[in-house]
């Protein structure tokens, strides 16, 4: 089924120069960018999007983190893309995801682990709102999904 996920290429991604390698990743796999925004993101806007960490310990050094520099922020489209781009980036601690994810590949720290993806539809319902216009998301179709999709 068609899904749309909320990624956002973190500071460090961006200030590494990753940033077409990994959306070219996206890319070949079939996936669809429908919104894009580089954006500096405000203490604020971290604190709400990471809310569910906010009683962790590492929660101050990830705002800080996530504010330090320009981030990517992305909508992704595609057949159960919020798992498939899940698998894509691996898992949280770079050290242990596996070689062939994006984390895996071009990470080291759990700490500057390059990419955040949505982990249910309901929280990508809610952070693709958080960052972006209804009219900011374009829902447009690619001819050569035929050759992606049975
Ligand atoms: P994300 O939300 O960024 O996509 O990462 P995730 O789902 O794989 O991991 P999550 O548990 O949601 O953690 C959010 C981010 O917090 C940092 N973190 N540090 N030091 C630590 O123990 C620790 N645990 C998590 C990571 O930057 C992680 O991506
Ligand atoms: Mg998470």
């Amino acid at each position: 089924m068609s899904e749309k996920s909320f990624v956002m290429l973190k500071p460090d991604a961006v200030s590494r120069r990753l940033v077409g390698k990994i959306l070219a990743r996206f890319e070949e796999k079939g996936l669809q960018i429908v919104a894009v925004k580089l954006l500096q993101i405000s203490k604020n806007l971290a604190e709400e999007h990471y809310g569910e960490h906010k009683d962790k310990p590492f929660f101050n050094s990830l705002i800080e983190y996530i504010t330090s520099a320009p981030s990517l922020a992305l909508v992704i489209k595609g057949d159960d893309v919020i798992s498939v781009i899940r698998k894509i980036v691996g898992a949280t601690n770079p050290k242990e995801a596996d070689l062939g994810t994006i984390r895996g590949d071009f990470a080291m720290d759990m700490g500057r682990n390059i990419i955040h993806a949505s982990d249910s539809l309901e929280s990508a319902k809610r952070e693709i709102t958080l960052f972006f216009k209804e009219n900011e998301v374009i829902d447009y179709d690619i001819s050569d999904n035929l050759w992606i999709y049975e």
